[in-house]
């Protein structure tokens, strides 16, 4: 964050005025999860973003009401929880000054749980939504380019990537997420627990994640019951294949 936008934020905070500081400073909807980022705090708070698309957007794959409770009750309540957690002085002692999620996530196995899930939560819930889109021409929905490419190279085929990526999906025991990382030049993917992600300190492997899939019941429970199958194969429809090609250079 460039100092003068961070002094005007403080000056906002000082004069309690942070949210309406983040609002005008801030965009309404995020294009990159460096935007996300950005506004870590210096005495701000983190807020929920909007999502770039109506509710009902991402119908038949994903519906109207399982979006918006996933908006707006669990991603909302992973924001308030992190916030209040970055109050905590074990916490501000280990991340230091501004409590970004770089800062936060380099120390993922020492901070309080709380934090670490729900800056998680936060973080990969801000992903996620950037990563879906409506789509009209479903069967159509491919990478293209450098990514169509590199997946080409590191998994033989498209099909072969989206075979893997689903397999290890529907494998995850309990709750958790699905991720195709860039680790070094090498795509591959990982999956989490709960809401760990693969910048953590403590994830199973490390790397940028292209593409993430939310495997967490509250996810898909209210259309597809217990058939985890059905939501994954049908979520590959509404993915954002831009996105993640920006993921690569971002
Ligand atoms: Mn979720």
């Amino acid at each position: 964050m460039e100092n003068n936008r961070r002094d005007f934020l403080k000056k906002g905070a000082l004069l309690g005025l942070t949210s309406l500081g983040l609002t005008l400073v801030g965009k309404t909807r995020i294009d990159a999860i460096e935007d996300l980022i950005e506004k870590a705090s210096d005495g701000g708070k983190y807020t929920l973003p909007a999502l770039p698309y109506a509710y009902d957007a991402l119908e038949p794959f994903i519906d109207k009401m399982t979006m918006e409770i996933h908006h707006t009750k669990h991603h909302q309540a992973y924001v308030d929880k992190m916030n209040a957690e970055l109050n905590n002085p074990e916490n501000i002692k280990l991340i230091g000054s501004p409590q970004t999620f770089e800062a936060i996530f380099k120390v993922a196995s020492k901070v309080t749980p709380a934090l670490r899930n729900n800056a998680g939560g936060h973080y990969n819930h801000s992903m996620f939504w950037q990563l879906m889109k409506p789509n009209p021409k479903a069967d159509e929905n491919k990478p293209t380019e450098k990514l169509a490419q590199l997946i080409a190279r590191d998994f033989k085929s498209f099909d072969d990537f989206k075979k893997e990526f689903s397999e290890k999906a529907l494998k995850i025991f309990g709750s958790g997420w699905c991720w195709l990382i860039l680790q070094k030049d090498t795509l591959k993917i990982i999956t989490t627990p709960n809401q760990d992600n693969p910048l953590m300190d403590n994830a199973p492997e490390q790397g940028k994640p292209i593409l993430a899939l939310d495997v967490w019941e509250h996810a898909y429970y209210l259309k597809y019951q217990n058939k985890r199958v059905d939501y994954i194969n049908n979520w590959w429809n509404v993915v954002n294949w831009n996105t993640a090609a920006n993921h690569l250079n971002g």
